[in-house]
């Protein structure tokens, strides 16, 4: 096991002073080292993974240092064009070091979305000629920072599962609102009509929806519980909500999934479609992978979905509050934000959907009326 102390003094004494990433839960350790020690501008948490590539090739332009960018290996696909379009040896040739949590190992047992990336992380980093190393061993570290100054590109750091030894984050992101998420989701929940389906996000949400449903013995074909693919829920729900127009879609979305791809709002706004439903939980943070900051409540996503085109925008954060604002929904006409302000506190023991992804899949188009 590896101290993260370790880790991140060897990093920095091989020139490297600038962090950049989307945080991971087997990375956990080390970002909340990092979140704790980096100095101020020196350690971004980016919207994105290809983001996090682009800063890091801007701190090499601007210093002539490699930066460190820090992701799940389900990010690798968000970094495929920047690396290869821009910091490979063909283009311009920019020295940086990954390091990439290996979710889905093969033979580690995992959740069924990091099974396929799992198998295929090494294939990934081989095809692109990124140079890796599986880290057990923190001399290791100095080679892979001087073989990316040495080569003038990438190269990557692999963490397996348990590779980092424990560090409990203290700048933890914390907010006063009045409730926690899992109150927030049976508020909404509760209000909903029969007709009406859900896309949620990437997460702990999810699994407090899923545990909801059993809770109430709902069954979860009204649910389409978007367990991988970060990001890209509202997409998915303007999808369904063209071609079902006769029945209200909702996007369950966070705040890290938001920004990730925001982009996403003015594509959505752009079909004004009448029966799509954006619920936002905002509680500042990552939550599900360690309560790493986003900067969810420095912007203003109500804002943000107003100038995109949304035909409505709500916001609430006590009890009363979001009993009104769903009430208002009754009568409004999508596309519509509502964001609900939340704290953070999952319950520790969170469960996960018992029911498989491609049982999600056909109970959903099941209850959309859909024939595979
Ligand atoms: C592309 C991608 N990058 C990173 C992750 C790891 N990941 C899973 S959930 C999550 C946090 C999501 O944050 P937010 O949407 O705010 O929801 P919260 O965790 O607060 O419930 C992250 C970073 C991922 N699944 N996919």
């Amino acid at each position: 096991m590896i101290e993260v102390k370790d880790a991140y003094e060897a990093l920095t004494n091989s020139g490297i002073d600038m962090f950049t990433g989307v945080p991971d839960s087997l990375l956990k350790n080390f970002c909340a080292y990092v979140t704790d020690t980096a100095p101020r501008h020196k350690h971004i948490i980016a919207a994105n993974e290809g983001n996090a590539v682009g800063i890091a090739a801007g701190h090499y332009l601007a210093t002539g240092k490699p930066a460190l960018v820090y992701m799940q290996n389900s990010g690798l696909g968000n970094t495929v064009n920047p690396l290869l379009s821009l910091a490979d040896e063909k283009v311009y040739s920019i020295p940086m070091v990954l390091m990439v949590g290996w979710r889905g190992e093969p033979g580690v047992h995992d959740e069924p979305q990091h099974v396929k990336q799992g198998e295929v992380t090494q294939a990934l980093l081989e095809a692109m000629q990124i140079p890796y190393v599986i880290l057990d061993d923190v001399a290791q570290i100095s080679g892979q920072v001087a073989l990316a100054v040495r080569r003038k590109a990438p190269t990557a750091l692999l963490i397996r599962k348990g590779t980092f030894g424990k560090y409990q984050l203290r700048n933890t992101s914390k907010n006063d609102c009045p409730l926690c998420r899992e109150e927030a989701l049976k508020l909404v929940v509760d209000q909903l009509r029969n007709s009406d389906v859900i896309v949620s996000t990437t997460g702990k949400l999810s699994r407090e929806l899923f545990e909801y449903r059993e809770a109430k013995q709902q069954g979860h074909g009204h649910d389409f519980l978007t367990v991988g693919s970060m990001g890209h829920s509202s997409s998915i729900a303007l999808g369904i909500a063209l071609e079902q127009p006769n029945r209200r879609v909702f996007c369950f979305d966070g705040d890290g999934a938001f920004i990730m791809h925001t982009g996403a709002l003015g594509i959505v706004a752009s079909e004004q479609p009448a029966n799509f439903f954006h619920i936002l939980f905002n509680n500042g943070a990552h939550e599900s992978v360690g309560g790493q900051p986003t900067i969810g409540f420095a912007i203003s996503a109500t804002e943000i979905a107003k100038a995109s085109g949304y035909r409505a925008v709500l916001t609430a954060a006590t009890a009363d509050e979001m009993t009104t604002a769903l009430k208002a929904l009754e009568t409004l006409k999508g596309p519509v934000l509502l964001e609900l302000r939340v704290s953070i506190c999952s319950r520790d023991d969170l469960g996960r959907p018992t029911t498989t992804p491609i049982g999600n899949k056909q109970a959903f188009m099941n209850e959309l009326g859909v024939a595979e």
